[in-house]
């Protein structure tokens, strides 16, 4: 399919998408945001696919979502059409692992887009922040929900209240990237590490990654209940079967998806 604001490349099992408005230092604009959903689509349907990357340039993830197509819409607008929700959505709704490999910024909508995907990498010039209150609106997609979990309330609400910029370093001290990567290798380290996620069994990392996103969303005791019932299930696949007797065995395993 032909794009005009995004990039998407295949890397062996590993689909990358790219944002590609460089002169609006990648704002998300309804376009964007729309094309952006169909690529996931596009990787979460492919059996060749088993891990994600998205990403920017070196000078921007997302600088937010499109302050220039936003400014002229009245309450009525945004509410009637419940503004771009579904499209915005669609990175935290995939079931396939999706890396955010972040360089420069990453800015409302964009630190948005980025703590919606599994983790986040980093390059050292990463700079997240939620300034929305700067311009006289608030976070719109999970700025104060996301964000308050990752970093807790007191930076969280610093941040919305102040719209401050997080450097990568205060970042990954806060938990919200899981490392730091200078900037030339960002987007060769998402991928490799993408492509380690893609050679393991894809039915596996799925679960793994839904058990994970039951601690956002449950109590402890149910989250450790929905966790023993996916790990009782993992042995009704071919690839436990496979993994243990490879480890057993002493070779690599061959997983077959199933
Ligand atoms: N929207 C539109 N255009 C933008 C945006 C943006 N968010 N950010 C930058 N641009 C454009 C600039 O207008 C400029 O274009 P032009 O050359 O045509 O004037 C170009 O990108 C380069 O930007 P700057 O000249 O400003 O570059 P600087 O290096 O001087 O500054 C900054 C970089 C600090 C990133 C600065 O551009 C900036 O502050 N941008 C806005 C950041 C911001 O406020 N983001 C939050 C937007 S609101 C939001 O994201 C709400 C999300 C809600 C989602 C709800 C879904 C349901």
């Amino acid at each position: 399919m032909a794009y005009e604001n995004i990039l998407v490349e295949v890397h062996g099992k590993v689909g990358v998408v790219l944002l590609n408005r460089p002169k609006a230092l990648n704002a998300l604009s309804k376009g964007l945001v729309r094309e952006l959903a169909q690529a996931l689509d596009a990787f979460e349907a492919d059996p060749e696919i088993g891990a994600i990357v998205l990403t920017g340039s070196d000078k921007a993830f997302a600088a937010g979502a499109d302050i220039k197509e936003m400014s002229g819409k009245s309450y009525m607008d945004v509410y009637m059409e419940d503004f771009i929700t579904v499209d915005w959505e669609r990175a935290a709704g995939c079931r396939k692992p999706v890396i955010a490999a972040v360089a420069g910024y990453a800015l409302g909508g964009g630190c948005e887009l980025a703590m919606m995907c599994d983790f986040i990498l980093a390059a050292e010039n990463a700079k997240f922040g939620q300034p929305e209150i700067t311009i006289g609106t608030i976070p719109g997609a999970g700025g104060t929900q996301r964000l308050t979990r990752f970093v807790g309330k007191s930076k969280a609400m610093e941040m919305c209240l102040t719209g401050r910029m997080m450097d990568a370093q205060e970042a990954e001290r806060a938990g919200l990237v899981s490392r730091i990567v200078p900037v030339d290798d960002l987007k060769d380290e998402a991928i490799k590490t993408a492509g380690k996620i893609a050679d393991l069994s894809l039915p596996l990392t799925m679960m793994a990654k839904e058990s994970v996103n039951r601690a956002y969303e449950t109590t402890l005791a149910e989250g450790l209940r929905f966790e023993r019932r996916v790990f009782h299930s993992s042995f009704a696949t071919d690839d436990q079967k496979e993994g243990m007797a490879a480890f057993v065995e002493k070779r690599q395993p061959d997983f077959k998806n199933s």
